[in-house]
């Protein structure tokens, strides 16, 4: 019995179309700057919000319709699940997916019986890899959800904690590369504090520095060619997380001698709950040459947290795609929807709906920043903003020729200077707004 019998493929129809259930915008074969769309994009789909959310929220439980559902958290659940996730992705048309440990297969009565049902879940999700040629963009462990995780994982104050949580990402690293896995991310659930009185923040930092290094031994001990990233978020769960935003994660990073072995993965709605947009986030990992992979979603300008919404905004999707394009791509990252439906989006189609939405998004903006690309316009504005360093006394400081004396030197004879070039803010946003149609 398919889970979604009423739904056929999801196929391109173009823009002009007003069938809900097919794409305007995401030809996956279509070219843009010389690659396909689907080369380009790398969608993903979230095993946790997609298949393992309810729409349950801090004011009342879940009440989504999940027919497939039987109420269990058993590991039969867990295989019958597999099937219906598969048909979903295959239907939608996605090429990956991600997921916890957890959202894939519960856990047991303890470490051994957690590890046989992961084991068992494994092997319907690598069946139907090999069915469908969907791929596990990245694997992630739930180092969050389990009370023993109450005060973090790595940072947290019980040495056993830290043990379980090795033990688990051990686990979660098999299975990883036994599924193909291209990424393996690291988000920071519970890896801060809610208060410094009771917090040795050095003694936690280097636990998670610790941690990190014996992901990365025991990565190459085992072989898993995977590119390792790192999540940042700046609150939530935690008042204070340690993977704060880009800047906070890359200092660290190199702070711990780290920054060889990890990228970032970069969420929408964690750069906005950082005060930062996306494109900040994006343009400072890839000015660090770590731009990994990103979590597409959005927050809520009128709600504070991180409300995980399919990203609509072709302004949003087009700033993210003049990074990515401007770095030559994501891959082996992609475009993982980390997002979920509305508590009152609460039948099956509307994951449909959501996700439709979101390539969609992705793919309008892709096409529109490649024209903005294909013009130079931007490029070009920017290149001339910054002459003065091409030659002459800026030339000099650059390539390290100048010292101070010489910057002495060279403005007691210049005497002044006046304010050299416009930043024409408004006018490139009306250029922009030529494209964003
Ligand atoms: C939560 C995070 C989480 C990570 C994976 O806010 O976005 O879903 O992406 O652990
Ligand atoms: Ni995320
Ligand atoms: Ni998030």
């Amino acid at each position: 019995m398919p889970a979604f019998p009423d739904i056929d493929k999801i196929r391109y129809d173009g823009p002009d179309s007003k069938n809900p259930l097919a794409f305007h915008h995401y030809n996956p074969d279509e070219k843009v700057e010389g690659k396909t769309m689907k080369e380009h994009l790398r969608f993903s789909v979230a095993y946790w919000h997609t298949f393992r959310g309810m729409g349950n929220d801090p004011f009342g439980p879940g009440c989504a319709l999940r027919p497939w559902e039987d109420g269990t958290d058993s590991v039969d659940m867990a295989i019958k699940r597999v099937r219906v996730a598969f048909e979903f992705m295959e239907k939608l048309g996605v090429p990956y997916y991600c997921f916890h440990d957890r959202d894939v297969s519960p856990e047991g009565a303890n470490l051994k019986e957690t590890n046989a049902n992961l084991d068992r879940v494994a092997k319907a999700l690598k069946e139907e890899q090999q069915r469908t040629g969907i791929k596990l963009l990245w694997g992630t462990a739930n180092l969050f959800s389990n009370p023993r995780y109450v005060h973090g994982a790595a940072t947290s104050c019980n040495a056993d904690a830290f043990a379980f949580a090795g033990a688990q990402v051990k686990k979660c690293l098999e299975i990883t590369k036994e599924l193909g896995g291209e990424n393996y991310v690291f988000w920071g659930g519970r890896e801060g504090y809610s208060n410094l009185y009771n917090t040795d923040m050095k003694r936690e930092l280097d636990h998670l520095a610790k941690f990190f290094h014996l992901a990365v031994a025991y990565k190459k001990k085992i072989g898993f060619t995977g590119q390792f990233l790192i999540e940042p978020k700046p609150k939530e769960p935690t008042v204070h997380q340690y993977d704060f935003d880009a800047a906070n994660v890359i200092a660290f990073l190199r702070g711990y001698d780290l920054a060889k072995d990890f990228k970032l993965n970069i969420e929408t709605n964690h750069a906005t709950l950082a005060g930062h947009t996306m494109m900040h986030e994006l343009a400072y990992a890839a000015a660090a040459g770590l731009l990994g992979s990103i979590d597409a979603n959005r927050g809520d300008l009128l709600l504070g947290w991180d409300t995980d919404q399919f990203p609509t905004d072709i302004y949003l999707t087009t700033q993210c795609m003049l990074v990515i394009l401007g770095q030559g791509g994501l891959a082996p990252g992609g475009v993982n929807f980390d997002a979920k439906v509305r508590r009152e989006s609460f039948e099956p189609v509307d994951l449909f709906h959501a996700h439709i939405g979101g390539m969609d998004t992705f793919a309008w903006g892709l096409k529109i920043a490649a024209k903005i690309r294909a013009e130079s316009v931007l490029k070009d504005f920017v290149k001339d903003r910054y002459k003065s360093w091409d030659a002459g006394i800026g030339q000099q400081i650059e390539s390290g020729k100048a010292t101070f004396e010489d910057l002495e030197k060279y403005m007691l004879e210049k005497g002044n200077i006046t304010p050299n070039v416009s930043g024409r803010q408004e006018m490139l946003e009306n250029v922009v707004n030529r494209y964003v149609r």
